[in-house]
């Protein structure tokens, strides 16, 4: 199915994982959870805490604490390597973004009801060539996205569960955050709150 071309470079397809799908792939989660449990990033510097909590799966995974932002194999507190790519994320990744090479990272995050995420660009990849793609679980997002300057414009697009987006393109280094989670919006996560899946390309693919 073709998604809808909500932007510049933003493809979104509403509802791209069925109900069936979406039990499924949090199952799945759960189990990555066990072997990567999620840690609460902090601020680079001020070593304040995120609202949101997250874990990675795949051989990278994205990590920030008082030293920097960063990607790594291991997990920061257990040191473990990070569990496999659930395969149908990947396969999502073949049929969706349009990249020739497989995701390296996919980074977990879950934001209970009063969780959110600042305005901010993903430059922390060595190649901008390849999309980021999405996947929303769970409670819905207000999400909003701008330019590549932190001024200007920006829209409010709201992210339900079973949606997938790429930012590919100009979209791809295009300012973003959530500003907040409708608590109460689905009942796929039995306690509440909201996944969202990133897949992301971090190195720069064998020439
Ligand atoms: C636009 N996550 O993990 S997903 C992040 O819902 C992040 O958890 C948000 O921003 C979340 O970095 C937003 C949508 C998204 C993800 C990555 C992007 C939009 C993006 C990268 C570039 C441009
Ligand atoms: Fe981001």
């Amino acid at each position: 199915m073709a998604g809808l071309a909500v932007a510049p470079g933003v493809t979104h397809w509403p509802g791209r994982l069925s109900p069936e799908a979406q039990v499924a792939l949090v199952k799945a989660l759960r189990a990555v959870a066990r072997a990567a449990p999620f840690f609460t990033p902090r601020m680079p510097g001020t070593a304040k805490p995120f609202s949101v909590r997250m874990t990675n799966c795949g051989p990278l995974g994205w990590v920030s604490d008082q030293s920097g932002y960063r990607y790594q194999p291991q997990h920061p507190e257990t040191g473990a390597p990070w569990p496999a790519m659930p395969a149908v994320l990947v396969a999502l990744w073949e049929e969706l973004s349009g990249y020739p090479h497989p995701p390296e990272a996919c980074l977990v995050n879950f934001y209970e009801s009063g969780a959110r995420m600042g305005l901010h660009q993903d430059r922390d990849e060595e190649t901008f060539d390849a999309p980021v793609l999405s996947v929303s679980l769970g409670d819905t997002a207000v999400f909003r996205i701008g330019g590549t300057t932190r001024r200007g414009p920006t829209r409010s697009l709201r992210l339900s569960s079973g949606d997938v987006l790429a930012f590919g393109g100009e979209a791809r280094l295009a300012y973003h955050g959530i500003d907040r989670i409708l608590a109460g919006s689905s009942a796929l996560l039995p306690q509440g709150g909201r996944l969202n899946l990133t897949l992301r390309r971090v190195t720069k693919p064998p020439a």
